[in-house]
């Protein structure tokens, strides 16, 4: 049976061009930091990105955790949306890895209000944690790949920064809110301290993320990874697809985003559901279901037994993620399936 998988962008697989530029790759001890093809590729991310310099880790996790660590004083606070990846889906590190206090601000539709951050910036006062971070999300993944929008994004480093207090972007879907809006990148990363960027989403490679920042940051930033035991050597192997998937899927990841469009399409409409963003703005459908009429974990097995692979994302809720492996016809197949387990 022909498996349609969407359950995350993370689930491509090398394409054979791809294998063979890893296989191709120059390599070298990138602790020593001698391996040219992760030269090649952090220096070619800080060009596109238009910031001093980047780090590859192994992971959008590693990312966000090396970078918070970095900029982090134990007992410090981080200001985040309550929806944020790094509340939900990093295993607790901030508190576990840095002794960072979480601060999680309601951010309806994953649209963070800077006035409300602003306000939960903590006064001077021998009781209080120090705000140390605010880190915003974008795409966001819980609100459905929403595009924060450019100014909301300068407001907030404008804020944190008159209050002496670090900005991180999680920008794992970045390049989404690029292809979505036609704004480049580094417009998105502008005035962040810290930025943490994904090969392994919608660019479809194997491994690997890119923390970005000024030379002095990515420095430091270099031992924490060698701390959380992140120091690859001959890892040129994993940078060459970073290469190759920056320089082939980047300029095509709009077709992931008409293809998300078209599952939403599908089933916009049918009795007991609803989309939590209509259209979707990226490459996310999240496809709310009305408990009354459908069990969200009978629509996924119906739709497993058919060959279509989505994800709970909550009580009540499923998603499906558009990426590099399915085509036009996959789609057709899922929204066949979609519609006749949700009529
Ligand atoms: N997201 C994964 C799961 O962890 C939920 C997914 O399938 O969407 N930031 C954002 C915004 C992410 O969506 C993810 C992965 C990460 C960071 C972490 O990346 P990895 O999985 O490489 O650690």
């Amino acid at each position: 049976m022909r498996i349609v998988d969407l359950r995350s962008d993370t689930v491509t697989k090398p394409t054979p061009e791809m294998r063979a530029a890893m296989a191709a790759a120059v390599v070298g001890d990138d602790v020593f930091e001698d391996d040219p093809t992760v030269k090649a590729l952090e220096e070619k991310v800080a060009l596109l990105f238009g910031v001093e310099a980047s780090l590859f880790v192994a992971s959008g996790t590693m990312g966000n955790q090396v970078s918070l660590h970095t900029h982090a004083h134990p007992g410090d606070e981080l200001i985040c949306d309550d929806e944020a990846h790094i509340d939900w889906y990093e295993v607790g590190a901030p508190a576990a890895l840095s002794g960072l206090q979480m601060r999680p601000i309601p951010a309806p539709g994953g649209i963070p209000d800077p006035e409300r951050i602003k306000a939960a910036i903590r006064p001077e006062n021998i009781h209080h944690p120090r705000t140390g971070i605010i880190a915003v999300e974008n795409t966001h993944n819980r609100a459905g790949g929403v595009v924060v929008p450019l100014p909301i994004m300068r407001q907030i480093v404008d804020i944190a920064h008159q209050h002496g207090v670090a900005c991180h972007l999680d920008g794992a879907r970045i390049w989404n809110a690029h292809a979505a809006t036609g704004v480049a990148l580094s417009e998105w990363v502008k005035g962040f301290d810290s930025v943490s960027v994904c090969l392994s989403k919608g660019l479809g490679a194997p491994v690997g993320s890119l923390i970005l920042g000024t030379r002095e940051f990515i420095t430091r930033a270099r031992r924490t990874r060698k701390m959380f035991g992140g120091g690859m050597r001959q890892v040129g192997i994993l940078a060459a697809a970073g290469i190759w998937a920056i320089d082939h899927q980047l300029p095509k990841m709009g077709d992931d985003h008409r293809r998300a469009r078209r599952i939403a399409e599908a089933v916009h409409g049918l009795p007991g559901v609803s989309l939590l963003s209509d259209p979707p703005p990226t490459n996310i459908v999240v496809i709310d279901l009305d408990p009354a009429r459908h069990d969200p974990s009978k629509v996924l097995s119906k739709l497993n037994d058919r060959g279509i692979w989505l994800v709970g994302f909550g009580a009540t809720r499923i998603r499906a993620v558009t990426h590099r492996d399915v085509n036009d016809e996959d789609i057709e197949l899922a929204t066949k399936a979609l519609r006749e387990v949700l009529s």
